[in-house]
């Protein structure tokens, strides 16, 4: 089974890490499109262009599934890419619905980017389970930055952590969504900041399980292979794949 994963960098490795946990002989082609990253903070349409290349360039490949590991991509685009393409599509989706229901009384605080939050997807998925108007979006643009530039200095991070997150009442608060695939890499940060009763939730384990579920239901064969991992790096082939195992080390 190739199995084709995308982001605009590096955010999508932390999908990638629960995949080769859960299906771990497989043949993986990884394409970090970060040199046209962040996608979060620019015009929707230039970054529609951005995802359909890179998407052409995995089918191209001959890629039998596509995981978007990319909040932002999946809200914008897609609806669209799987009307193009006869291929399961699996995207991202904030744990909202999950959270919501988890903790009854509590408020919910979603954090994503820009781009992600403002797109009609997160609207109506909040709509649909936020009876209650429980539920609250930041957006940490900074950290998709930190990230990309390989910067995990805890006292740097921290304190732009602490600073987005200390005007909340964190009494009032269940737990925090991490709706970006860069954000897992701080998790522990967010952990160290946030009071203990506060759970902080993130979607790639559930993504990876309806990555598996798909497979299936498409009677697609899996788990017999060796794995085989190949990176791109916006179109560069990253031929020992150290960029990939240096972020993969992160987690
Ligand atoms: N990792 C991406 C996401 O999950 O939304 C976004 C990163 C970005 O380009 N801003």
């Amino acid at each position: 089974m190739k199995i084709g994963f995308f982001d605009s960098g590096i955010g999508g490795i932390t999908v990638l890490s629960e995949a080769l946990k859960m299906l771990p002989n497989e043949e993986y082609i990884y394409y970090a499109d970060s040199m046209n990253a962040p996608y979060g903070i620019k015009p929707k349409e230039v970054v529609k262009k951005y995802i359909y290349n890179v998407v052409e360039f995995l089918v191209s490949e001959d890629i039998d599934v596509l995981v978007i590991a990319c909040n932002t991509a999946t809200s914008i685009a897609v609806k669209e890419l799987r009307k193009i393409y006869d291929i399961p599509i699996i995207g991202m989706e904030p744990a909202v619905k999950y959270a919501v229901e988890h903790d009854k009384d509590m408020r919910v605080l979603v954090t994503a980017t820009d781009l992600t939050l403002k797109e009609e997807k997160y609207q109506k998925l909040v709509e649909r389970v936020d009876n209650e108007s429980r539920v609250d979006s930041l957006a940490l643009p900074k950290l998709v930055e930190y990230a990309e530039d390989f910067i995990f200095e805890k006292e740097e991070v921290v304190s732009y952590l602490r600073k987005q997150l200390e005007p909340f009442d964190w009494s009032k608060y269940g737990s925090v969504v991490l709706g970006c695939t860069h954000f897992p890499y701080y998790k522990e940060y967010f952990r160290e900041i946030l009071p203990g009763h506060v759970e902080i939730l993130d979607g790639n384990v559930g993504t990876i399980r309806h990555l598996k579920d798909i497979l299936d239901k498409n009677n697609r064969s899996y788990g017999s292979g060796d794995r085989k991992m190949t990176f791109y790096y916006s179109g560069i082939k990253d031929e020992d794949n150290s960029i990939l195992k240096k972020y993969l080390n992160k987690l």
